[in-house]
């Protein structure tokens, strides 16, 4: 029986095997997390392959030795992380400073990727010459257009996509009381777009915000103002969800919440991936780290609309996230020092990758977990056995529930809870996992407050 999933110090990225000590016919290796190998794809290629484009925020000063090869071979997107935002590029009112926004847009331009540019319209990094103005409402208006014209034309043609209006809602669904909605009302995001668009036809408009990535009372509002923007004519084309996650709590409802936007007609990218961690990091912690951006990722890549995923920095040394959480950190998928994590293959696998890793000498069968759709109290969560270089005749499955969950009911599976531990076994019809097939079981629970997904032991 496989008791561990530590990654060994000396390759902590390595395959590792376990043997099923059940069933001598049978030849188990359960991938849990690869190694940055010479020959593995760059993300970029990776997402390509799925149509998907897979981006970066960067700090432009910091584009060159290791992070800039990194940033240029890995991903085919950047996001200045706050090189474009008001308070950057116009300190003083009239006088600009598009050193470092010019900076990141030619890097992009050199290594063939696209630029997203963050953010039009915020309630936080304004110039303090404007939020310190006794504005009018006519005035704050001119302001707005003249910011957005600006920007978006001196860079037109050059950015594929623009966060317009960033972070509007609060958690309860109402807007924000900014001095954009306080002066202007919520018409200012519909100005806002229409600017935009005249500045730049061509460049797909966003808007963007955080805790919108499960069904919830703030997505429910983005999702209804977005539903009336596109039947008023309004030029949106898509919407970010920022996706600063908590380890362990990937939104249960992600691939549900990006399918729901996708089908008002607008394309959907996570924009500002990470997920953080009480420190100090240790194995098991990276291990559920990079089961949870492998699900980010693989909730994306199921979603045709969905159209880029792009960390909130690559490296935990570039991270916002220890200076605004004290304790957390390690939130990307490279260390300190620019070595990949765990987190990284998880992004790897959950876009087709890992194939180039060198197998394990019995190939690899992994069990993924997923919810496939979810109500007040009850849910409908699945379990995919797929095997590569092995199979299986008779196979268990196995989880531990993060958040009080409880199974009611399984099909294609004998499965059993104790506490919060859950063991399924093969119905008498399915124990066989052939090379390169699959096998899937269902089962409806319970949940309450939170639905995370947890990690699958096969053994
Ligand atoms: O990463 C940005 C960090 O360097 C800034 O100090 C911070 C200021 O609010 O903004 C960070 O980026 C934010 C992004 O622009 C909008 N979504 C939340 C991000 C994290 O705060």
């Amino acid at each position: 029986m496989r008791t561990s999933t530590t990654p060994s110090a000396r390759t902590p990225f390595a395959t590792r095997l376990a043997a099923l000590a059940a069933g001598a016919a049978t030849t188990l290796a359960l991938l849990a997390a690869g190694t940055a190998h010479a020959a593995d794809p760059p993300l970029r290629d990776l997402g390509a392959a799925k149509g998907k484009v897979i981006g970066t925020a960067v700090t432009g000063s910091k584009l060159t030795g290791t992070y800039g090869d990194i940033a240029g071979s890995q991903f085919s997107s950047l996001t200045p992380g706050n090189a474009m935002k008001w308070g950057s590029v116009e300190p003083t009112q009239g006088s600009f400073d598009w050193t470092e926004a010019d900076q990141i847009v030619a890097f992009a331009q050199a290594h063939n990727q696209q630029v997203r540019g963050h953010t039009l319209v915020w309630h936080n990094q304004n110039p303090n010459w404007l939020t310190n103005g006794n504005w009018t409402s006519a005035q704050l208006s001119t302001l707005l257009q003249n910011h957005i014209s600006t920007e978006v034309g001196r860079y037109k043609g050059k950015i594929a996509a623009w966060d317009v209006v960033n972070e509007a809602f609060d958690e309860d669904g109402t807007y924000r009381p900014t001095l954009w909605y306080n002066s202007l009302g919520s018409g200012y995001i519909a100005n806002a777009f229409t600017w935009a668009h005249a500045a730049d036809p061509n460049a797909k408009l966003y808007i963007n915000d955080y805790n919108v990535e499960g069904v919830n009372a703030k997505s429910n509002a983005l999702y209804n103002l977005v539903k009336s923007l596109k039947q008023q004519g309004v030029p949106i084309d898509g919407v970010g969800l920022q996706a600063h996650l908590v380890l362990g709590q990937v939104p249960s409802t992600l691939q549900q919440n990006i399918q729901r936007f996708a089908d008002l007609g607008v394309d959907v990218a996570i924009t500002e991936l990470d997920i953080r961690m009480a420190l100090p990091a240790d194995s098991a912690k990276l291990t559920q780290q990079a089961a949870d951006f492998k699900s980010v990722v693989a909730a994306c890549a199921a979603v045709t609309r969905c159209v880029n995923v792009t960390v909130w920095g690559f490296a935990d040394s570039d991270s916002w996230v220890p200076g605004t959480f004290p304790g957390y950190g390690a939130a990307t998928p490279y260390d300190d020092n620019y070595s990949p994590k765990p987190a990284y293959h998880g992004i790897a696998e959950a876009l087709g990758g890992g194939s180039t890793t060198p197998p394990p000498t019995n190939g690899a069968c992994t069990a993924t977990y997923s919810v496939t759709s979810q109500w007040n109290t009850g849910f409908t969560g699945q379990v995919k056995i797929s095997c590569a270089g092995a199979s299986l005749s008779g196979w268990r499955a196995s989880w531990t529930f993060g958040a009080g969950q409880q199974i009611t009911q399984a099909w294609n599976a004998d499965c059993t809870q104790s506490g919060a531990t859950v063991t399924c076994a093969n119905a008498p019809y399915n124990g066989t996992v052939p090379d390169g097939g699959s096998v899937t079981f269902g089962f409806n629970g319970s949940w309450n407050g939170s639905n995370p997904v947890p990690l699958v032991t096969l053994g």
